[in-house]
C-alpha cells in the first residue's frame, strides 16, 4: 500500500450525523369553576382560539361537564400567549376562570 499515509489515516470523509429535534408542543387547558358565566367562556374561546359560536359553546359545555378540556395544542410561546390572554381577560372581568398549559 504505497500510497497510504504513514499515520494510517485513509482519506475517507466521515460526516457526523446531525439530529434535529421537533419542538415540544403544549396543550392549553381550560378549567371549570362555579362562577365564570358561560357566555364569557364562549366569548374567550371565540376571541382567542378562533372558534365559531357553535364550536365555542360545545367546548365550554365539555369543560362545564368534565371539569377541564384541551382547547388547543401549540408551540411554547403561542400557548403561553393564549394562556396570558385568557387570564388577563378573566382578571379584567373579575372572573375566576383558570387557563393553564402543559407539555404534550
Ligand atoms: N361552570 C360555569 C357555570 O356554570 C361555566 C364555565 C364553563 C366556567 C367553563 C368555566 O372553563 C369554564 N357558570
Amino acid at each position: 500500500k504505497d500510497d497510504e499515509p504513514l499515520d494510517g489515516d485513509s482519506d475517507v470523509a466521515v460526516q457526523t450525523k446531525i439530529r434535529t429535534r421537533k419542538p415540544p408542543m403544549y396543550k392549553v387547558l381550560l378549567l371549570n369553576d362555579d362562577y365564570t358565566p358561560m357566555e364569557f367562556v364562549v366569548m374567550v374561546l371565540e376571541r382567542f382560539f378562533g372558534m365559531n359560536h357553535a364550536q365555542a359553546f360545545e367546548l365550554m359545555l365539555t369543560v362545564h361537564k368534565k371539569g377541564l378540556a384541551v382547547v388547543g395544542v401549540f408551540a411554547y410561546e403561542i400557548a403561553e400567549t393564549k394562556v396570558n390572554q385568557v387570564m388577563d381577560a378573566a382578571r379584567q372581568h373579575q372572573h375566576p376562570l383558570q387557563c393553564t398549559m402543559e407539555k404534550e
